[in-house]
């Protein structure tokens, strides 16, 4: 599909080591696939450039949502069996995605470096910074212009994380030149108003691992994705709950 009109909206651009493309997003809801299968009200920004429907940007699953569409041409319909959410679970659950972690009024220095070949603007929502930390009356910015080989970095004011207004959720912050926004140039800065203890391992307080640790598997009692959550609340089966460690299916054989 990608190959027709809707080539400026595939993931073109990343930041870090992912992409979240509106395309793929898009076209997933409106085919009946993937998490937002059954979302009826999922229309524009409101969910194709937050985590709230869709999860976190750029998480890699074992099974993609276009499992069985890659050949589907515009105007056909999926055949039967190709709808509706397909992922177990997410690879690399532990550091999943495109967000960066922080509690509120955290000091936050953000390093911007440009390892491409194209002029980006950084632009972050919610926070500032000065253009010189150091010089009370310099200019005060929320976006910068970076070109190839070029680094910033960006000390926020006004508090740190969650800035003047004291926000918390996710503050976006993308390549403010839309083409490449819209393909995928884009992160959560995520500011937390509580304790998040990450996810315990089966090392953690009951010995080490007896079996290899595998993606999506999920110590008992520990902190669960949100992938994980999500489909708990569909009534779909989650590999890694109550499986021991080592027998779910992200588990390598021997
Ligand atoms: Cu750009």
């Amino acid at each position: 599909m990608f190959r027709y009109v809707l080539a400026g909206v595939k993931d073109g651009f990343m930041i870090n080591y992912g992409s979240g493309g509106i395309g793929s997003e898009i076209i997933a809801n409106r085919l009946g696939v993937g998490p937002t299968s059954d979302c009826a009200s999922c229309a524009y920004e409101e969910f194709f450039l937050t985590s709230l429907a869709l999860n976190d940007p750029a998480l890699t699953v074992d099974i993609p949502a276009n499992v069985g569409l890659e050949a589907l041409l515009p105007g056909q319909v999926p055949p039967p069996g190709t709808q509706g959410p397909k992922a177990n679970y997410v690879i690399g659950a532990e550091d999943a995605a495109n967000v960066h972690h922080s509690y509120l009024n955290d000091f936050v220095k953000f390093r911007n470096t440009h390892i491409g070949k194209e002029q980006h603007v950084f632009h972050l929502h919610n926070h500032q910074w000065l253009f010189n930390p150091n010089d009370d009356n310099s200019n005060y910015l929320d976006a910068q212009g970076i070109g190839p080989g070029a680094g910033y970095t960006y000390e926020m004011n006004q508090g740190g994380s969650g800035n003047r207004n004291k926000s918390t959720g996710d503050a976006i912050f993308h390549c403010h030149f839309y083409p490449h926004f819209a393909q995928g140039m884009w992160y959560h800065f995520r500011i937390n108003d509580t304790f998040s203890a990450g996810t315990r391992l089966a090392a953690s307080g009951t010995g080490y691992h007896t079996a290899r640790w595998g993606s999506g598997q999920h110590h008992a009692g520990g902190r669960r994705t949100r992938l994980s959550r999500w489909r708990d609340r569909r009534g779909h089966a989650d590999p890694g709950r109550g499986a021991a460690a080592g027998q779910g299916p992200g588990a390598h054989a021997g």
